[in-house]
Parts: structure tokens; C-alpha cells; sequence
């Protein structure tokens, strides 16, 4: 790994000399954003990565069936017009060999993999206030010392495996989809049990149906699940792709949620029965999140419009589906459509019409132990051969509160949020200077890449303001801090999640209950950013070591 070529962060300073000028850590698809931001910039870089391949959640999730779903060339990079032009999607969805495939490619199209040091998971980062810097400390033992630390870790990529009595005696093979092994799992006349019915887990059981010898499904609460619709991508729709680029850029970059459907102009009831199950039907053939964006205006405001979409849902699942029984099990009572992260499936449903799927339903029958053999429930016991783990992530906060990062004083980040997260912008929090977040909590939900993007642009200029300005620390003050968590925790009302969906972290046992995502969205980020820009960075507390290494605020 190079660390360094010529940074002059350092320069003409009496501070003392970092390994790095910017330290990235997480080489998913925010993280080598941001490596190539910063180094476009012109500091020093290096990037820590835990995996032994690049690609973050595309590198560690590649269970078969792992895909978008959203459009491929909407979660791309949009930077480089060159690297839009000559990469191919093949799939208007892509799987995840092919988003893995891609996002080496970038690694090496822009020469960054000399800064990415690969199986280094991070097990300390602690701030030096004197020196000013971070000393970051990796699992195989590299330590690199960094004015700036930019953690693009992720908020979904700590698997979360229930603590269900006798997991551990389980003789058989067992996977968590998020932690899925590079040498491929053999199902073949296979005994297998899939745990959990989240977007991962719609997603293995139609990918494996036909290779088992039987599959299992655990269900403890259904999604609504609706169609990706996904299709491979024509010769005449990558040359429209091309030609589109700078509308495509327009949208993508302007939208609230980072999609490109367009949203639609009325709501539920403007219609009559007859036009309105039309659209609905219209919608179930439409690509992915478009059931959700571009739907009836009120369809997550008006019960009434939601229950209707719901039942129309419902129906598709009972005209699919043959057994009565098991239809009925697969439809949501609990919650409405838009209240968990929706699903999107390709042969879910259908899967259950093969003799050898079969479907347990954990709210009648509930988990009792793993055995060495199988899974017993209150219904009897299972022998499998193979447990695939579907259950999910400590989302938001899950990796930054696991990397012992120590602020000011030594502060834990675990005891900063132990109420949970408190951010500035979902970026910064204070009491730990220098170190940055982008694509963590309080990010908006929606596709991904747009949003922690837009936070990567405003952390590089952030970090040239520092530099150009000759200041050794940036740190969000605390008022402006605490503004930014009540905005997000006053707009939870304008969320459709429940407490119960992961959103909240009701998901993990112990875990604070708090909203953590911004529901405010890109708009109210970028409303931030400009008046941060516009009041030259006031929100931030910035000094110079080189002031006889007092704190001296603006
Ligand atoms: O995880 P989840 P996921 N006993 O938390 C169940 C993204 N993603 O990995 O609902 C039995 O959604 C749990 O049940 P319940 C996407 O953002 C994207 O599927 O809590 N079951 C639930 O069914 C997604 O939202 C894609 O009652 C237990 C499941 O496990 C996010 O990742 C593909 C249990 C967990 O579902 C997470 O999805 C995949 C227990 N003790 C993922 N504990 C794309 O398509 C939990 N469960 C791009």
C-alpha cells in the first residue's frame, strides 16, 4: 500500500508529521469515493479495509440472488463521464458478481488500489490532542497515523445473528448472507433452512430453490413483497443511457430520494375503482422502488389509499401462491406497505409452489433451540443440513461503535451514543475532532450512493477548507450538533417506518430506540451545507496546533 505522494498538509507547519493526511477506512462504494475525492484533492491518502476484496457490502453479501434494486446505472458512480461511458450494466438491476466486477474496476481505473490495505479491520482509532492526528490501529496489525480519519463503514454491514438458545451446536454448515464465504456454498441435495424474511432473504430462497433437496423458510413477520421486474439491458437502451447522461445526472442529483422515477400527480382516490386498480396493476409491472416513488401521492399518508394497494398486493400473493394456507401466511397483517423497507423479489412467491419449499410460520410456531441437527420449534424439530442466517444488521451505528474510536480526552464513542447517535449533518459529532462519517446515521433513505455521495463531495471540500485555511482540527460545535439531532428527531413524524422496522434499532436487543435515518432527506442536507458554506463553516470549532496547541475558537 502507497501512503503517501507528495500531501502538503504538512507543509511549513510545526505540527508533527502524519502517516497520512486522510485515512478512509471501508472500501465499499462511499469509501472509495471518497478515497478518490481526497486524493484528487491532493492530500495524502491510505484506505483500511476488513474484507479481502474491495466492495463493501457487494464484496461481503454475495449469496446467490444478492442484486440492486435500484437501477445499476443510478447507483453507479456519476464523477466521471469517461468511466459511465465505458462500463456496461449488463442488467437494469445488477447482481452482485457484476457490482463487485464493477467496483474493482473503479479501484483500478483510477489507481487507488496502491492506497487500500485489504483484510485490516480497524480495532482502535484514538485521538492525539496534542499532536492533533489519529492513531488508527487494524487487526493485522497496521498501525498509520492521520491528520483526518473518514470512516465509510456503512450502516448495514454488521450482521446481526439472534442469540437463539443451542446455535452454537449445530454440526451442520451455517451462513449469515452478510457475511457470505467466497468459495461458493454447495446446496446441492441439501437439507436447508433459511432464517429471516427481510430483503436478503426473499432474495436467497428462489436463487437456491431448485438445487436443495428441501428448503425451509422461517418466517416470523412477511414483507410486502412486489416485483423487481428486473430485465437485461438492450443495445438501443445503453445508447439512450449515453445520450441521457446529463438529464439522468439532473434527476439523480436533485431528487429526494436518489431515484429516477418520476413521481406521480395524483392521489388514490382521484380515481375511480376500475382506473385505480389499473395503475396498481401498472405499478406491479414497473422496475423496483417505483411502487414506492412513484405511486399515488398519498399512498404512505392515506390509510385508506395504503390499504387498498395492500390488498391489491394481497391478491397477486393468493392468484401466485397455491396453497391457501401458506398465502395467507405470506401477507403482512402487522404493518402497512411503506412502514418496513420494502422488498422487491423476483420468483419469491412463486418459489413456494415447489414441493421441496416449505413454510414456517414463527409467530405460530416459535423458534425453541437450534439443535446439533436441525431447528426445533413449538411445531417439532427440522433436520437440516445447512442454516442460512437472513436476519439482518445493527444498522446506523452498528460499525462505528465497534471500531474503539476514542475522541477528546479519550471519550468513547460507545458512551457519546449511548442514547444513540448524535451527528452533525450525519457527518460529525462532537468530541471527536477530525474524524467524519459519511454514509452513516442520520443518512436519508433512499438509493444509497446519491446521498453518501453528496456527503463525500461537502467532507472533501470540507477537508480543502481546512487545509487551505492552515487549521490542524475541525470539529462540530455541540449547539449546532444538537440542532441537527432534534431536526432529525422532530422530522420522525414525517417517516412512514414503525419503531419496528431496524430503522429505529428495535431490531437489536439493548439498543437504543432512536430514529436513524434523516427524514429530512437531501433537501434539508443540502439546505445545511449551503449555510454552513455561507457563514464560512461556523457550525465547526476550527484551530491550529500551531497556536502553542490551545483550542482557540473563531
Ligand atoms: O435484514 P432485515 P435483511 N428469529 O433486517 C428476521 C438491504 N438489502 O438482510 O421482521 C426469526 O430486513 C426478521 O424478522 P422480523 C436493505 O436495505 C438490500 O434482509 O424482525 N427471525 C426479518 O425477517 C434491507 O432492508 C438488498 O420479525 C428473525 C429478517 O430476519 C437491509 O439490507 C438485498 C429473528 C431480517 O430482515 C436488510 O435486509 C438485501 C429471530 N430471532 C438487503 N431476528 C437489495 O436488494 C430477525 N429475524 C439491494
Amino acid at each position: 500500500m502507497t501512503t503517501s505522494h507528495g500531501g502538503a498538509a504538512d507543509q511549513g507547519s510545526h505540527r508533527p508529521a502524519a502517516d497520512v493526511d486522510v485515512l478512509v477506512v471501508g472500501a465499499g462504494i462511499t469509501g472509495i469515493y471518497q478515497l478518490h475525492r481526497a486524493r484528487e484533492a491532493g492530500f495524502t491518502v491510505a484506505l483500511l479495509e476488513a474484507g479481502a476484496g474491495v466492495g463493501g457490502t457487494w464484496y461481503w453479501n454475495r449469496y446467490p440472488g444478492a442484486r440492486f434494486d435500484s437501477e445499476s446505472y443510478t447507483y453507479g458512480y456519476l464523477f466521471s463521464r469517461e468511466l459511465f461511458d465505458e462500463w456496461e450494466w449488463r442488467e437494469h438491476f445488477a447482481a452482485q458478481p457484476e457490482t463487485e466486477r464493477y467496483l474493482n474496476h473503479v479501484v483500478d481505473r483510477f489507481d487507488l488500489r496502491r492506497h487500500i490495505r485489504l483484510g485490516a479491520r480497524v480495532t482502535s482509532a484514538a485521538f492525539d490532542e496534542p499532536a492533533a492526528m489519529w492513531t488508527v490501529v487494524g487487526a493485522d496489525g497496521t498501525e498509520l497515523r492521520a491528520r483526518h480519519v473518514v470512516a465509510a463503514t456503512g450502516v448495514l454491514s454488521v450482521p446481526y445473528v439472534p442469540d437463539v438458545p443451542g446455535r452454537g451446536d449445530f454440526r451442520g454448515e451455517s451462513y449469515h448472507t452478510g457475511r457470505w464465504p467466497a468459495t461458493p456454498v454447495d446446496f446441492a441435495g441439501k437439507r436447508v433452512a433459511v432464517i429471516g424474511t427481510g430483503s436478503s432473504g426473499v432474495q436467497i430462497v428462489p436463487a437456491i430453490a431448485d438445487d436443495v433437496a428441501s428448503l425451509t423458510v422461517y418466517q416470523r413477520t412477511p414483507n410486502w413483497c412486489t416485483p423487481l421486474n428486473n430485465a437485461p439491458i438492450s443495445p438501443a437502451e445503453q445508447a439512450q443511457l449515453r445520450a441521457g447522461f446529463d438529464a439522468m445526472c439532473e434527476v439523480l442529483n436533485t431528487s429526494v430520494h436518489g431515484f429516477l422515477h418520476p413521481a406521480h400527480d395524483r392521489t388514490a382516490f382521484d380515481d375511480p375503482a376500475d382506473e385505480r386498480r389499473a395503475f396498481f396493476e401498472k405499478m406491479w409491472q414497473s422496475p423496483g422502488f417505483s411502487k414506492l416513488t412513484s405511486n399515488y401521492t398519498d399512498l404512505l399518508f392515506d390509510h385508506d389509499a395504503n390499504a387498498e394497494w395492500c390488498r391489491f398486493i394481497a391478491e397477486k400473493v393468493r392468484g401466485i401462491v397455491e396453497d391457501p394456507d401458506t398465502a395467507e401466511k405470506l401477507i403482512p397483517k402487522d404493518h402497512r406497505f411503506g412502514e418496513k423497507r420494502p422488498p422487491f423479489v423476483a420468483g419469491y412467491y412463486e418459489a413456494f409452489n415447489r414441493p421441496r419449499v416449505s413454510l414456517v410460520d414463527l409467530q405460530e410456531s416459535p423458534i425453541v433451540r437450534i439443535t446439533e441437527r436441525g431447528i426445533e420449534t413449538a411445531g417439532g424439530v427440522r433436520d437440516v443440513d445447512v442454516i442460512v442466517w437472513a436476519t439482518g444488521f445493527d444498522f446506523g451505528t452498528g460499525a462505528l461503535l465497534r471500531m474503539g474510536i476514542r475522541g477528546r480526552d479519550g471519550l468513547a464513542l460507545e458512551a457519546h451514543w449511548a442514547d444513540g447517535p448524535t451527528t452533525f449533518l450525519g457527518i460529525q459529532t462532537a468530541g471527536f475532532p477530525n474524524l467524519f462519517f459519511p454514509g452513516g446515521p442520520h443518512a436519508a433513505a433512499g438509493n444509497n450512493p446519491r446521498y453518501n455521495g453528496d456527503q463525500v463531495d461537502f467532507v472533501t471540500d470540507t477537508l480543502v477548507y481546512v487545509r487551505d485555511h492552515g487549521y490542524d482540527t475541525i470539529e462540530v460545535d455541540p449547539a449546532a450538533e444538537a440542532r441537527w439531532t432534534d431536526m432529525v428527531n422532530r422530522n420522525v413524524a414525517l417517516s412512514s417506518f414503525t419503531e419496528r422496522s431496524y430503522y429505529y434499532g428495535t431490531n437489536i436487543p439493548g439498543k437504543p430506540r432512536r430514529y436513524l435515518l434523516n427524514s429530512g432527506g437531501r433537501p434539508k442536507l443540502f439546505k445545511e451545507i449551503a449555510r454552513v458554506v455561507e457563514t464560512d463553516y461556523s457550525p465547526f470549532r476550527l484551530a491550529r496546533s500551531s497556536d502553542g496547541g490551545d483550542r482557540r475558537h473563531r
